[in-house]
């Protein structure tokens, strides 16, 4: 991605996973926005940029956050949101094991907690040990835990996996986490 990709991704984020209300906007259930809305958004916070840029940002993005709809006049986030949307996806069946990347310093409550969704809608796991690893980064020194996902979803835990391949659950209790 460019400077200017990711400067635009991050507004993109903003608006559309955390705070549509600041700009202007407001998503509907889904988590939907109209395009021309969102650009005449951007337009007013000196962020200009046209409808085939947005849709180079949303093509180039390192982890394909955004989607269009079917005819194009309407702009989401996959996942990652903290405002309420119902995103629609369907229970999925996950694989034996999934990754959840987080930092040394979140050990010991994960510990005694589980992993916990915090601000967002679900706790995000990755069927790749390396993208794990990649998003506990972000916060500190990386730590990779390992998730039971097969044998949570068989005690009745659900999975939702995004468009842009995260798998989704509200809650890791610690009987399903090997910290390696
Ligand atoms: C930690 C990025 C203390 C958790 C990524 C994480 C992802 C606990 C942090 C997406 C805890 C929450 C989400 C507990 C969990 N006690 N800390 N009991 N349970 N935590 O950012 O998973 O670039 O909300 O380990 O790719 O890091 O935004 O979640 O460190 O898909 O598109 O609390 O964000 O995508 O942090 O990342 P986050 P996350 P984007």
């Amino acid at each position: 991605m460019t400077r200017r990709e990711v400067k635009i991704s991050k507004f993109l984020s903003l608006v559309l996973r955390h705070q549509p209300e600041t700009v202007g906007l407001k998503l509907n259930d889904a988590g939907w926005v109209s395009v021309a809305d969102l650009l005449a958004a951007a337009d007013r916070q000196d962020l200009k940029f046209s409808r085939a840029e947005l849709q180079q940002v949303v093509a180039n993005n390192d982890k394909q956050r955004f989607s269009f709809s079917a005819d194009g006049q309407l702009i989401r986030a996959n996942q990652g949101h903290s405002v309420a949307v119902e995103l629609g996806y369907e229970p999925a069946v996950p694989p034996e094991t999934l990754f959840h990347g987080t930092a040394e310093r979140f050990l010991a409550s994960i510990q005694a907690q589980g992993l916990i969704k915090g601000q967002r809608h679900h706790v995000h796991l990755s069927a790749d040990r390396e993208i794990a690893r990649s998003v506990g980064q972000r916060y500190g020194k990386p730590v990779v835990l390992q998730v039971h996902a097969a044998q949570m979803q068989h005690d009745g835990f659900v999975f939702y996996l995004s468009t842009n391949g995260v798998w989704l659950t509200e809650h890791v209790p610690v009987p399903y986490l090997v910290f390696l």
